[in-house]
């Protein structure tokens, strides 16, 4: 079966070991992923820890690629980004030097024991929200909910988007084509 480019939007988060360069390496190395191309990403965003409180502040991004990737097979790249990146998984919602979760992919709704996708919680959680946004505002969920709708409804909170550095991987938001 010859497998068919789709859009997929990538969350990051980190909050261990320096979270800015663990996510502006998850950047670079999204850039990497086989049969697939880094089209934009957001900047970087900082907030309070959801969940769990006492662990550190997060920093998170959002990435498009596009990809011949099946879902499952891109699960499998980020998962070993996330290894590469020393993740223990100890604790639910817990600290974590890298997680990537696949916040959308194409149009599709995906419910399997491995993937669920969009992302359990993609509409209530201003740290994906805004940065997907930054990416792309005219996002449409595949129940046909617009990202503009769910942002009306989800204050920003502690989240605060980082100034953009001069230099370095992260030199701008850019847009998808
Ligand atoms: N899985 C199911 N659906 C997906 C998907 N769409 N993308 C499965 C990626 N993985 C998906 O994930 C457990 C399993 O989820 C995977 O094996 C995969 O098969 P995990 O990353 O090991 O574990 P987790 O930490 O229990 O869950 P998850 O979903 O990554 O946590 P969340 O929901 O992302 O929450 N606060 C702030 N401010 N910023 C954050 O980024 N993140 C979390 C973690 C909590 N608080 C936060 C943040
Ligand atoms: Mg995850």
């Amino acid at each position: 079966m010859i497998s068919t480019e789709q859009l997929a939007y990538i969350g990051i988060g980190s909050n261990l070991n320096n979270p800015v360069e663990q996510a502006k390496q998850a950047l670079a190395e999204l850039s990497t992923i086989n049969q697939s191309e880094l089209l934009a990403h957001s900047s970087l965003y900082r907030s309070d820890p959801v969940g769990p409180q006492d662990q550190p502040d997060f920093i998170n991004a959002v990435a498009l690629l596009r990809t011949r990737l099946s879902p499952e097979l891109l699960l499998d790249e980020l998962q070993s980004l996330e290894k590469a990146h020393q993740r223990v998984r100890k604790q639910h919602w817990g600290p974590r030097t890298l997680d990537l979760d696949i916040l959308l992919y194409g149009n599709q709704t995906i419910a399997t024991p491995r993937l669920t996708v969009p992302h359990q919680f993609i509409g209530e959680r201003s740290f994906v929200l805004y940065p997907l946004a930054e990416v792309n505002p005219e996002i449409i969920l595949p129940d046909g909910s617009k990202l503009t709708d769910l942002l009306v409804n989800c204050p920003m909170g502690t989240l605060e988007r980082l100034p953009q550095p001069d230099k370095g991987f992260l030199t701008q938001a850019c847009k998808p084509e």
